[in-house]
């Protein structure tokens, strides 16, 4: 029991002559070290990006900077952040997450129906010029990747890419998928499918003129534009042309070219796989 006694007295002289931090190591007498962080997160934007986002000390100032993409302008700040004004600094006295809006450049100074955002990111025409390669067709009705399909209604209509006569790559291009009217929507044809193409799709007035050599099954109405049948021939290239014409003169040339392979594909590519095993 003295013992016990003893033990209790010394630890509460020791307890009330020294603060708890001081004997745990917490703290440093006479000194308080503020090392405390915070985080800005950037949220992610369409047409432009911020930089900024990180780790910060406490009341720091953080700046930020939004940079849109071409074509396109800032606007205003969004989240813990507010105003137009770029760059700007946000202090950092607790988690902050600050987003930018930018919008796109619907300003026509040129008249040829693109706006510059339109002319900036996905033509890539002289935003000043209605007509950037001086060719007599204004920038909005060229047909710049020559697949038939204007820049114009590429970039409003279809949201093709006007410099890409085969947008998604999958090995059919963008006049073939525009004029393909078959079940599957733009199908790889096979021998055995029935296929039918609307070429007035491309070209709805003027005389249309298909040169090449069809493949077997096919047929080409020139009054309707329709080339459709049943594909019998043999696998390969079709390798045709679509011209428009005004009594004998070729107003353009518009290439249309497709694959046949064999049928069914999928089918001898599984029954391969399964004879190889
Ligand atoms: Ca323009
Ligand atoms: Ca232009
Ligand atoms: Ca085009
Ligand atoms: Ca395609």
């Amino acid at each position: 029991m003295k013992t016990f006694s003893f033990l209790r007295c010394f630890l509460l002289t020791l307890l009330a002559s020294h603060p708890l931090s001081a004997l745990t190591g917490s703290g440093v007498s006479g000194a308080t070290t503020v090392d405390t962080r915070f985080v800005l997160t950037i949220t992610p934007s369409n047409k432009g990006g911020v930089s900024g986002a990180g780790p910060y000390l406490g009341q720091a100032n953080a700046t930020l900077t939004a940079t849109p993409q071409p074509g396109c302008f800032f606007t205003a700040w969004t989240g813990d952040l507010t105003g137009t004004q770029n760059p700007a600094t946000l202090l950092m006295d607790g988690d902050k997450t600050v987003g930018a809006t930018f919008v796109e450049d619907t300003s026509d100074p040129d008249g040829d129906g693109l706006t510059n955002y339109q002319e900036i990111a996905l033509t890539q025409t002289n935003p000043l010029l209605s007509d950037s390669n001086g060719n007599g067709i204004n920038d909005a009705l060229e047909d710049t990747d020559n697949d038939g399909i204007s820049n114009l209604r590429e970039v409003t209509e279809l949201k093709t890419d006007p410099l890409r006569v085969d947008t998604d790559a999958d090995g059919l291009s963008d006049t073939y998928e525009l004029v393909y009217k078959g079940s599957v929507a733009a199908s790889q044809p096979r021998i055995g499918d029935r296929l039918r193409f609307e070429l007035r799709e491309l070209v709805p007035q003027g005389t249309l003129k298909l040169v090449g050599t069809l493949p077997t099954g096919l047929t080409f109405n020139a009054l309707t534009g329709v080339l459709e049948g049943k594909l019998t021939g043999r696998v390969g290239a079709v390798n045709l042309s679509i011209q428009v014409l005004n009594g004998r003169t070729v107003l353009r040339t518009i290439p249309f070219s497709f694959t046949v392979s064999a049928f069914p594909a999928g089918l001898i590519g599984t029954w391969q796989s399964c004879w190889k095993m």
